[in-house]
């Protein structure tokens, strides 16, 4: 078996995960309570992006994710239909659900350190898109284990194994306060939600899933490589649709390579030492992946709980369409994306007071298939001073700034001209590499112009979080980083990360553009390749980041 990183843990972790159940359907039906027991999908493009659970029993599991609309009535042909373009409610609904539970913990924090007269500390949270969030919830555990009073018994499901008491002890108390903390969550905001507990982030990801809706499982790790050898690889957290097909590739490279259809079969054909491992990296690009995927197949994961705050690392607004073939419909539908962009960078200004420094384009051609291509530019400098008290024209000369750049960019990268002949069927406009210092450049003003700024936050309340910004088209989970994500920050100072492969980009606005940009076109990157590449390089920085 090859030797995979683990560094040893004195104390068992406590790890939290939490999704929230059916969410874009539960926050539709809370503002209309009419439809509690109704089948209601919520519609983005035709498509079902989720239904509730009465949709989901009543059409006995033909109302997937993801299901074209007319097939969702074929099976059940009295579903309520509800729009689920405006992601504003869903993002509110997580500020909201966000909010409780870091009151719930600094709460706890405060009573368990006054009485045990020590200095408080932070709870980890890191959100994973609008509907899930992890918890390092080991020091609150160790916390009441010293506190005492906590009778010693797991709340919810148990799966697995393990002969550890600490272990077991630390999982009691953690999946009780998962309970109180789902309790919390529900009372207060009438979503239910879901948890997983754990002692590594990948256990209680896959937990969260073992039982639903409104439920628990805390997954003792005793058994965890059993379990996890025994599943497709592609099913584990963190194994990206680009590292499946590499590796199912490699299968197919040459004859008589076996099978890998489990986790294990991926441990054991390259199990050979270092040159296994080697074998491996030729696939997945480097040792150090190789090494991260073949822990994670064997039910490894070390990786922390990262802090994240509220300020999402980069923002996009995206839309699909059938057809786009006049200079004129695309002026229009650039502009569209632009105003969108334009007015989330202001509210976004108001609350972090920063500014992105990196635009990206990203656009599809009919006939291309999924495929379209994502480039990267500099910010035009003008957004800067969208903050500048230039008057009510600011907001507007960025509209017009930002719509320039995404032509200039379809002009320059995509051959696009008032000449030729072109038929785009996707445009999104995105926005990253935020930086902080221009600190108080953003204005009080807002579009609506109703925002008070004496109640946005600084940068230093910072929370990590990102912030699902599909505009219109519905083509994955917001969880995931795509071209349709506004993905996480690292820290307040971070001046922003590469969207594509997640690295900190330089603080050189010239460097960083150049980077993001020979990122991109490392691979003439896909919409596809970009989201995969993000998800794995992503996931194995998640997985691997020790
Ligand atoms: N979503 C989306 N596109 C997808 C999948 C999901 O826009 N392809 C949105 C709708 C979901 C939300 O993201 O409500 C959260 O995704 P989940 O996978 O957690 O799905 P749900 O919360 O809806 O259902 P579950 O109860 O299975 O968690
Ligand atoms: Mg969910």
């Amino acid at each position: 078996m090859p030797e995979t990183k683990k560094r040893p843990r004195a104390t068992p972790r406590a790890i939290l995960t939490f999704d929230l159940d059916c969410f874009y359907a539960s926050v539709a039906i809370r503002s209309r309570p009419h439809l509690k027991d109704k089948p209601v999908v919520v519609v983005q493009k035709h498509l079902c992006v989720t239904s509730n659970y009465v949709a989901r029993q009543r059409a006995h599991g033909a109302v997937q994710k993801m299901t074209p609309v007319s097939k969702a009535l074929r099976a059940c042909p009295d579903l309520v239909q509800i729009d689920g373009s405006d992601l504003t409610p869903f993002r509110a609904a997580n500020a909201e659900v966000m909010a409780i539970v870091r009151d719930f913990l600094q709460s706890r924090v405060t009573t368990l350190c006054k009485k045990l007269a020590q200095p408080p500390f932070q709870s980890p949270c890191q959100r994973q898109g609008l509907d899930e969030v992890f918890i390092d919830v080991t020091q609150l555990v160790a916390a009441e284990i010293s506190a005492g009073g906590r009778p010693y018994r797991f709340e919810g499901h148990v799966f697995g194994a393990t002969d550890d008491d600490d272990m077991h002890r630390t999982l009691m108390v953690a999946s009780q306060i998962a309970s109180e903390l789902r309790r919390e969550i529900s009372t207060k905001t009438q979503l239910t939600l879901c948890a997983g507990v754990s002692d590594r982030k990948l256990l209680a990801k896959l937990a969260v899933d073992m039982h639903k809706p409104n439920n628990q499982t805390t997954f003792l790790p005793g058994n965890a490589k059993e379990y996890i050898t025994a599943m497709p690889p592609r099913k584990l957290p963190g194994f990206g649709y680009a590292m499946d097909t590499k590796v199912q590739a490699w299968v197919k490279e040459a004859p008589g390579r076996p099978e890998i259809s489990t986790a294990g079969d991926l441990v054991h054909r390259f199990s050979d030492g270092r040159k296994g491992l080697q074998e491996l990296a030729a696939i997945v690009g480097t040792e150090a992946v190789a090494r991260t995927v073949l822990g994670l197949c064997q039910g490894e994961d070390d990786s922390e709980v990262l802090e994240s705050g509220d300020a999402p690392k980069s923002m996009a607004s995206m839309d699909s369409f059938r057809s786009c073939t006049s200079m004129e419909d695309l002026r229009r539908r650039a502009r569209e994306r632009s105003t969108d962009l334009v007015t989330r960078l202001l509210r976004d200004g108001q609350r972090f007071h920063r500014r992105p420094r990196t635009l990206t384009v990203g656009y599809r051609f009919r006939g291309g298939g999924y495929h379209g291509a994502m480039r990267a530019t500099s910010m035009p400098a003008v957004v800067s001073s969208l903050s500048s008290s230039k008057g009510g024209d600011s907001v507007d000369v960025c509209i017009g700034a930002i719509q320039k750049a995404i032509l200039l960019v379809l002009r320059e990268h995509g051959n696009i001209s008032a000449s030729s002949t072109f038929d785009l069927t996707l445009l999104t406009v995105g926005a990253t590499n935020f930086t902080n210092q221009l600190a108080s450049n953003f204005t009080n003003k807002t579009l609506s112009g109703n925002e008070n700024n004496a109640s946005l936050q600084g940068i230093a309340n910072f929370f990590r979080k990102s912030d699902a910004s599909v505009t219109h088209m519905p083509q994955t989970k917001p969880t995931e980083p795509s071209l349709s994500i506004d993905s996480p920050a690292s820290s307040p100072q971070a001046t922003g990360s590469c969207p594509i492969c997640d690295h900190k980009l330089p603080p050189n606005i010239v460097l960083a553009t150049r980077h993001v940009d020979r990122c991109l076109r490392g691979k003439d990157v896909t919409v596809k390749a970009a989201k995969t590449a993000c998800n794995t390089r992503r996931v194995d920085s998640f997985f691997s980041k020790r």
